[in-house]
C-alpha cells in the first residue's frame, strides 16, 4: 500500500465552483470523478482527515461528509487506525440479454437486495410516444411510475416506467417491484425488446446516481408484452454503466 493519492487534486479550484451546491456535494463528487477516472487509484490512500482539510480549504466536518458518503457508496474503505483506502471496483454483473427479469429479480440472483425510492407515480394523459409504445389513445390514462432503483443501498439505475391504466390502476401500489404487482393481478409481461444507447447524464439524473454530471451510462428502453402481443410496458432507464455489463447470446441460424 505504497501508493498515497496525489494531493494537488483536492485543491479548491479542481473541484469547487460557487452556487454549485454544498461545498461537501461537491468535494464528495469530485473525489467520486476522480475514483472513476483512475485519477485516484485502486488502493491509494487518502490524507487523513485534518491534511484533506487543509488541502481542500474546507472544515473537518466536510471531508468527514463527503468521506462518509463515500464509504457509503462503497467506493472507499475506512480502516480503523489504518486510514482510508480506494477500493476495488465492484465485479461488472452480467446481465443476459435473453432472460427476462426484473431488476428485483436481478438483482436477487446476485444475492443483493434491492430497493426503490419513488420518484413519481399516478395517472395521467399519455404523451405521443407513450401512446406510440403502449397503443393508447389521447383521452385513455396511463400510469406512470419513476424510481431510483439501488441494490444493498447503492444507486444503480432510474427508471421512468409507463403503462395502460387498466394493466396498473392503482401505480401507488407499486412499492419495491413492479413486476410483482404485475403478476398479482396476472399481468406479468412474458416477452420484451430492448434498445440500449449510451449517453451522458444531465446534472438531475447525475445526483440521483451518485456520479458526476456528464458520466457515460447506458439508457435501456424496455418495450414489455403480454402473451397476447398487447404491450403492457414501456419503461426508459438509465443504468450505471460501470455496473451493468450485457451479454447477448447469439446462435448460428441453421441453414434452411
Ligand atoms: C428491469 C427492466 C424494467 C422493469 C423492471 C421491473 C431492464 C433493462 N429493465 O429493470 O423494464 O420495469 O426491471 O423491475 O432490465 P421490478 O419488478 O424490480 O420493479
Amino acid at each position: 500500500m505504497d501508493q498515497s493519492s496525489p494531493t494537488d487534486i483536492f485543491a479548491p479550484d479542481r473541484w469547487y465552483r460557487a452556487g454549485h451546491g454544498p461545498r461537501y456535494t461537491q468535494l464528495y463528487r469530485h473525489i467520486a470523478a476522480a475514483i472513476g477516472s483512475g485519477a485516484l487509484e485502486v488502493a491509494a490512500q487518502l490524507p487523513p482527515e485534518r491534511d484533506l482539510a487543509e488541502l481542500a480549504e474546507v472544515s473537518r466536518v466536510t471531508v468527514r461528509k463527503a468521506v462518509a458518503q463515500l464509504v457509503d457508496d462503497g467506493l472507499l474503505d475506512q480502516r480503523r487506525g489504518a486510514g482510508t483506502f480506494v477500493r476495488p471496483p465492484p465485479p461488472k454483473m452480467e446481465h443476459s440479454l435473453s432472460a427476462l427479469l426484473s431488476f428485483t429479480e436481478y438483482m436477487r440472483q446476485r444475492g443483493k437486495t434491492s430497493s426503490s425510492q419513488i420518484l413519481r407515480r399516478g395517472l395521467f394523459p399519455p404523451i405521443p410516444d407513450e401512446q406510440m409504445a403502449l397503443g393508447l389513445s389521447g383521452t385513455d390514462r396511463v400510469a406512470r411510475v419513476d424510481r431510483l432503483r439501488s441494490a444493498d443501498g447503492l444507486p444503480m439505475a432510474v427508471e421512468w416506467s409507463s403503462l395502460p391504466h387498466d394493466i396498473l390502476p392503482e401505480p401507488e401500489r407499486v412499492e419495491t417491484s413492479l413486476y410483482d404487482v404485475l403478476r398479482a393481478r396476472g399481468n406479468a409481461p412474458v416477452r420484451a425488446v430492448q434498445r440500449i444507447t449510451a449517453v451522458n447524464l444531465s446534472p438531475s439524473d447525475a445526483a440521483l446516481l451518485h456520479l458526476p454530471d456528464g458520466a457515460a451510462v447506458l439508457r435501456i428502453d424496455r418495450t414489455a408484452y403480454l402473451p397476447s402481443g398487447r404491450p403492457i410496458e414501456f419503461t426508459r432507464g438509465l443504468y450505471r454503466s460501470d455496473i451493468y455489463d450485457f451479454v447477448a447470446e447469439l446462435r448460428l441460424e441453421p441453414k434452411p
